[in-house]
């Protein structure tokens, strides 16, 4: 029988649908799963019949594959990974690769791609977005890990993946080691960004303009059409039109508490690590915390009884207001994310591709959007762009955005709605672009009660000074290092 050209391992819902699309490509696919039960359904269930080998153990997926051995692992990210790589080892051949498509941690995969390079094999850390149905029909993909696999797994990852118009792939070689997996992190953040904006931009236009679900349905609709197009605003178009059995709107009886599974936390960590304001997707994280506190809330509410006053403006101009500051503040998302990207890259030396990875992220995957295309562009004007609103297109159109994105913002803050990632974005685009902030004032309280030194204006950068603010204190100063 034909050997397979590539092993997956883990045959629960990702696994599952990645195998069918990678057979539906052309690829036989060899299977297994620690639940040997789950391999017997499948074979015999909805792989019956397609070019699917059900294996009964590591030793048989192994002896079924075509070399060098590809072996995709699909298993819950954490331990059973680093397990899965121990069985594993002792079965392959120097220069076989193994495949990680989990949510893995990025510090995982960097210490996984060491320890598995170390033994002579080859390793792949990958992330793969889109959910169950982007595993079907074409996730986008973002592999890191061992260089010297690539031109192995290239050709089965560009063809199972995602491609925009143009034919594009929305997968390419990321970086080394855990470059694909911390780029798929910052991709989860970054979600978790715009759906909090989402949610905002919702709020507003039901607590202060007093919209029905089924008027805002039809403000997501048009919103659609413009640079806002993307899928999640499309679902939540989809989302506010749905209506349960009694004919009332489903969104409206969902408890208002959020779930998450930690990519947002571990981007938010990832950041303060880097010491890069990630401000939007912290403030997305700390929102789902918020919402999270119900009972609190519920007390809280009935402390205050806040009432929000009536509106008495102009309701569709503060509608277009909205719609302009999610624009405004998404692209301070992407400008945070992408300076997060840039900065870890300088940390553990990665040569990020970061106009490539505005393409991975075009198609397949929960963030796509028409709008990653102008990140895309404004990375092929300029690949060493500093800071995406340095770009002269974002340039302008946060120039054009900025009054409407005022309003909202300030229309937010005056009603008492609360719009945390849209009113901090724009605190970051003020501090950003003043060029000279308070901190003058902070390294003087940090030397007047710690003699932590200051630079000054009128000296070369790299100087430091400590004054004897009290007449009390010595002249000895702290170390001047940042943390
Ligand atoms: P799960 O994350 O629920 O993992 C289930 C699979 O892991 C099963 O095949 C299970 O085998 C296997 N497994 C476990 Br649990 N512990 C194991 C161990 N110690 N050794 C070997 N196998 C073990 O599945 P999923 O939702 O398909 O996700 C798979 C990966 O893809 C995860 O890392 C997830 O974060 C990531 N991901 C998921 C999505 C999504 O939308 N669900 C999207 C993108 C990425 P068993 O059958 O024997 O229990």
């Amino acid at each position: 029988m034909k050997k397979a050209e590539i092993g997956l391992v883990g045959l629960a819902v990702m696994g599952e649908n990645l195998v069918m699309n990678m057979e539906s490509k052309g690829f036989t696919v060899a299977v297994f799963n620690r639940t040997a039960e789950r391999v017997e359904k499948f074979v015999s269930g909805r792989a019956a019949g397609k070019h699917v080998i059900g294996c009964c153990s590591l030793e048989d997926l192994v002896a079924n594959l075509e070399k060098p051995r590809k072996v995709f692992l699909m298993v819950k990210a954490g331990q059973a990974v680093d397990g899965m790589i121990e069985q594993l080892l002792p079965l392959l051949e120097n220069g076989d690769i193994i495949i990680d498509g989990g949510n893995s941690h990025f510090p995982d995969t960097i210490r996984r791609t060491q320890y598995v390079e170390s033994r002579g094999k080859l390793y792949v850390g990958t992330g793969v977005s889109g959910g169950e149905e982007g595993a079907l029909k074409g996730p986008s993909m973002m592999p890191g890990g061992s260089p010297a696999a690539w031109p192995y797994v290239k050709p089965i990852f560009q063809k199972i993946c995602a491609k925009v118009e143009d034919g594009s792939a929305c997968c390419d070689w990321v970086g080394e080691n855990g470059a694909g997996h911390f780029v798929k992190m910052v991709h989860n953040g970054i979600e978790y960004g715009d759906m909090q904006l989402i949610c905002e931009a919702y709020q507003l236009m039901r607590d202060l303009l007093g919209l029905s679900d089924g008027e805002m349905h039809q403000v997501f609709k048009e919103w659609n059409e413009t640079e806002l197009d993307s899928y999640l605003i499309e679902i939540t178009r989809d989302i506010l039109a749905y209506q349960d059995t009694d004919g009332t709107p489903m969104v409206e009886k969902i408890l208002d508490t959020a779930g998450q599974k930690g990519t947002g936390k571990w981007t938010g960590i990832a950041a303060l690590n880097e010491g890069v304001p990630l401000t939007l997707i912290g403030e997305a994280v700390f929102a789902r915390c918020l919402s999270a506190m119900k009972d609190n809330r519920v007390e809280a509410a009935r402390a205050y009884q806040r009432v929000i006053p009536a509106f008495d403006g102009n309701k569709a101009e503060m509608i277009e207001a909205i719609r302009q500051a999610l624009y405004a503040s998404k692209i301070i998302s992407y400008a945070q994310g992408y300076t997060l990207m840039r900065t870890a890259a300088k940390t553990y030396g990665w040569n990020l591709n970061y106009g490539g990875i505005a393409l991975m992220w075009r198609g397949g995957c929960i963030i796509r959007s028409v709008f990653l295309g102008k990140i895309k562009d404004a990375y092929d004007r300029n690949p060493n762009l500093n800071n995406l609103l340095l770009d002269p297109y974002f340039r302008e159109t946060i120039a054009k955005l900025i009054p409407a994105w005022r309003k909202a913002a300030a229309a937010a803050m005056q009603y008492g709605i609360p719009a945390p990632a849209m009113t901090s974005a724009l605190s970051y685009f003020d501090g950003y672009t003043t060029e000279r902030l308070p901190a003058n004032l902070l390294q003087a309280q940090r030397d007047y009660f710690g003699a932590h030194t200051y630079e000054r204006l009128d000296r070369p950068r790299g100087e430091f000074f400590h004054t004897n603010w009290t007449g009390r204190g010595g002249d000895t100063a702290a170390g001047a290092y940042n943390a």
